[in-house]
């Protein structure tokens, strides 16, 4: 394979590994958890993984050489990172002892289910350290969840003599991981599934997981190319950017993007929601901001929107609600129709209000909400142009001002959306040195027989030296939620608090950023040069964590 300088430089680069993790260790256990909510129905559905300890690792007397044979896999959309998880796996699974061996199940948890795998060799680890991607071994968002999957599985981790699984995903892929450890407990098949916190949305977070890996090295390559559309746009003075963001759900991406550009506007969908907020008041929101920005002459700006926020609009919310269980319901007749005819089926079956909001939707964003939804039963929300919808809006509505001699000015809109351009960046130092340690955690995890838990590394804001690890239950995460029509057991998705520190330092000078221009330019990662520059953390994680 040919490489890039830098990525033969960056190659040789080898991440800070935290002292708890160095050594001999030993596994220290806190007091017996409980799910942050439904407490008897989650215990009801793991009676072999609810209630475990939180454990740490701490130094320990000797080094354990257990024989193990791991397997991988990558789970759900890119993240920078992955390939340095399983660098960290692979390290210390070969310092256990240099017999054992890592497998990488192929294009996702899809991988395990049809014995598609490779083993990973040191020469072809070495080509992937501390680069982006998940390309090593691909990934899949195929849901495990029903007993056959499980029992393929376990023929070729039998074959393959494979002692644990360890899951590297989101929230939906580490709910799966814990429903698998728990088929395997309650079998006693002696399989143990770890899982690893990953996503660049940044929502798999919690009193333990300080951060999802990914989330920094995404955020710093969008806020680099915001910051040059922000100098652009300062040095034109002619366009009004509208610039869409990923993160499914929470607006993490948008928020902590925000805290390092500083644009004109950042919509937040949390806030939408908890204000009850509908498509106009958003609209003449921006469309006010605008006006006032054209009063001072600036006839340019910069508007940041969460790939999220459609679902968060509470009309539109209830109407996917609606919409979900009708498509779990009825997915089989519906699919067969043609465009117009799955238009007057939805028409036909919606209440009178849901029918209402779909009926003033743009046609191409109601055709979108009702497509399929992934094997989660997520709508595809990066498919739909909510910055175009909304900067069309915006225009109509200034046209209206105009005419009633409220507002004059220019309104040339440009639409951006930055997602896939940062989910395989080559990780920032903190998510390789992040996700080293994540994958050296993991193997210790398995090496002292847990299943059905995370591995965590906390305390990151510190010096690497400091940093703490250990592993928390998957079922402390977990709630009950209504996944396509049924009640399921989920890890509990982080939303953006409204009271929590980052947002409230965003409220605290918005107003001055929409009215001034008060850009900030941050420029591309940077891998060697001062620490201040190189091993930043992101503003969020500095804000929640102060
Ligand atoms: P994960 O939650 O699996 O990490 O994926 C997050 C994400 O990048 C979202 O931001 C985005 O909406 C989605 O994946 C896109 O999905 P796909 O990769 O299937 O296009």
């Amino acid at each position: 394979m040919e490489i890039s300088a830098l990525q033969k430089e960056r190659a040789g680069y080898q991440p800070k590994l935290p002292k708890a993790l160095q050594g001999a260790v030993k596994i220290k256990e806190g007091e017996p958890t409980q799910s942050v909510d439904n407490q008897e129905e989650i215990k009801k559905l793991f009676p072999n993984t609810y209630g475990m300890p939180l454990v740490e690792f701490i130094p320990g007397d000797e080094k354990n050489s257990l024989e193990m044979n791991v397997g991988i896999i990558l789970s759900g959309g890119q993240a920078p990172g992955g390939h340095n998880v399983i660098s960290g796996l692979f390290d210390a699974v070969k310092n256990l002892n240099p017999n054992n061996r890592l497998y990488g199940f192929l294009m996702g948890p899809g991988g395990l289910v049809d014995h598609n795998y490779i083993e990973i060799t040191p020469e072809f680890l070495d080509e992937y350290r501390n680069t982006g991607g998940f390309d090593m071994i691909g990934s899949g968002r195929t849901k495990l969840e029903k007993e056959e999957q499980f029992e393929k599985g376990l023929e070729i981790i039998r074959e393959l003599n494979i002692k644990a699984i360890v899951i590297i995903g989101g929230d939906d892929s580490n709910t799966n991981a814990c429903v698998l450890a728990e088929y395997y407990a309650a079998k006693k098949y002696g399989v143990q599934v770890i899982g690893c916190p990953k996503t660049i949305d940044g929502d798999l977070k919690n009193d333990q997981i300080e951060t999802s890996f990914g989330f920094d090295t995404a955020t710093k390559t969008y806020s680099e190319l915001i910051g040059n559309i922000e100098r652009d746009c300062n040095s034109a003075r002619k366009y009004w950017h509208f610039i869409k963001l990923m993160g499914r759900s929470a607006s993490h991406i948008a928020l902590e993007c925000a805290l390092q550009t500083q644009p004109n506007i950042c919509l937040i969908s949390e806030e939408v929601e908890a204000k009850d907020q509908t498509l106009n008041d958003i609209v003449e929101q921006i469309a006010s901001a605008v006006a006032s920005r054209a009063a001072q002459g600036q006839n340019f700006g910069v508007v940041l929107i969460p790939e999220g926020l459609i679902e968060f609009i509470p009309a539109i919310g209830r109407l996917i609600q609606e919409l979900n269980d009708l498509l779990a319901a009825h997915g089989d007749d519906y699919k067969d129709l043609d465009k117009a005819a799955q238009r007057e089926y939805i028409l036909s079956h919606l209440s009178e209000a849901n029918k209402a909001t779909f009926e003033t939707l743009p046609e191409g964003v109601a055709r979108q909400l009702s497509l399929d939804r992934d094997p989660h039963g997520n709508v595809q929300v990066s498919l739909i142009e909510t910055e175009k919808l909304i900067s069309e809006m915006i225009g109509d509505k200034l046209n209206q001002w105009k005419k009633e001699g409220k507002y004059e000015g220019k309104f040339s809109p440009l639409h951006h959306f930055f997602g896939y351009e940062g989910r395989c960046a080559a990780p920032s130092n903190f998510d390789a040195d992040y996700c080293y340690a994540l994958g050296t955690s993991a193997a210790l995890l398995i090496a002292n027989g847990k299943t059905g838990y995370m591995a965590i590394v906390k305390n990151t804001t510190d010096k690497t030296d400091n940093w703490k690890a250990g592993g928390v239950p998957i079922t402390m995460m977990m709630n009950m939620e209504r996944r396509n029509g049924e009640m399921k057991p989920v890890i509990r998705k982080a939303l953006v608090e409204l009271e929590g520190e980052p947002f409230k330092f965003f409220t605290a000078r918005r107003d001055k950023w929409a009215k001034e221009t008060c850009y900030i330019y941050p420029g591309p990662i940077q891998y060697w040069g001062p620490s201040d520059v190189c091993d930043q953390t992101t503003k969020t994680l500095a804000l929640e964590q102060k």
